[in-house]
């Protein structure tokens, strides 16, 4: 890492710089953070995270479990959940403590590490896992889950950036991650998946336009949160339901999520920039990256704090 051994949101960070981050983060924060390798990449990279559990004598606290960098390119997500682990660790706000004491939280900043380390050396613009399928690479790794799988919303042409997988759960990345939450089932309240762009917040379903049977929750959970989005710097997020708000998309990991792990509610954000961004969506300026990151942050407590109240 550039800045002798500092690591900040001033910039965005190589994989290796955030893994040794998270390294740094179990040796002093030794009885609250714990890694986690939730499975392997094509590459042989780990799927690095953390658990963060103040313990306080309580054993089983609800958990939470966020998910990012899915899509590799999409370099906001892992930086706003790097964000966020650092706030659950050190802030002094009454709201992020209480967030950070009353749950276990589960952050995998990088769900796609081949993906994003690609983006770093070849291509900025690769969405995909990097495991070869015929003469192309890589699956979508948000329409590769186990769930209603290429229904819809999907491609079954391997050269395509939404390329479902040759089967459900083809790629490791998805396959050991959704093995790890299996473990956690019952244990995971609300599953979180960070993506850009668009600013959107999104949930169940996006194989159909049926909707999820606890939907007046989501609804009401739903508007807290994009009204806490908008709090501190007036940012408009909209959204809905997956499949009504932006597209038919079969085979995502927040419908995984909400299929198979009982829990209680799951959302997606699609986080800065806003929806007319083109050629400019996936490179969010590095000096937005604290502003967005804050912001999502008083977005996911206003979430969890509704959420617990249903
Ligand atoms: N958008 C998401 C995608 O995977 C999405 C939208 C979210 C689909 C949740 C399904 C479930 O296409 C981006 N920008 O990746
Ligand atoms: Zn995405």
């Amino acid at each position: 890492q550039g800045r002798a051994g500092t690591y900040d949101w001033t910039a965005y960070q190589t994989l290796d710089d955030t893994y040794n981050w998270l390294i740094t983060l179990s040796r002093t924060y030794p009885s609250v953070v714990t890694l986690i390798e939730g499975g392997k990449t094509y590459e042989k990279r780990s799927i690095l995270g953390v658990k963060i559990s103040y313990n306080n004598g309580q054993a089983n606290k609800p958990g939470i479990f966020l998910e990012a960098g899915i899509h590799a390119r999409e370099w906001i997500a892992p930086a706003t959940a790097t964000f966020i682990i650092n706030q659950l660790l050190t802030s002094t706000d009454a709201d992020v403590q209480d967030l950070a004491q009353n749950y276990d939280w589960y952050v995998f900043p990088h769900a796609n590490p081949d993906g994003y380390v690609y983006t770093h050396t070849t291509d900025r613009m690769w969405r995909k896992t990097r495991q070869p399928h015929g003469t192309c690479y890589g699956a979508d790794p948000n329409r590769n889950w186990g769930f209603h799988w290429n229904e819809v919303g999907a491609s079954s042409n391997p050269c395509s950036d939404t390329y479902a997988g040759s089967s459900e759960f083809s790629e490791i990345e998805t396959k050991s991650l959704a093995e790890y939450l299996k473990t956690l089932k019952g244990k995971i309240h609300i599953y979180l998946s960070f993506h850009a762009y668009s600013q959107y917040v999104l949930y169940p379903y996006g194989h159909t336009n049926e909707l999820p049977e606890n939907v007046e929750d989501f609804k009401e959970v739903y508007d807290a949160t994009v009204a806490a989005f908008a709090k501190r710097y007036g940012t408009k997020y909209t959204g809905g339901n997956i499949y009504d708000a932006i597209y038919p998309a079969a085979g995502a990991s927040v419908d995984w999520a909400y299929g198979n792990i009982d829990v209680q509610m799951s959302f997606c954000f699609e986080l800065r920039p806003g929806p007319n961004a083109y050629f400019t969506g996936f490179r969010l300026p590095a000096d937005k990256i604290i502003p967005a990151a804050e912001e999502t942050l008083d977005a996911v407590i206003a979430l969890v704090n509704k959420a617990k109240e249903l």
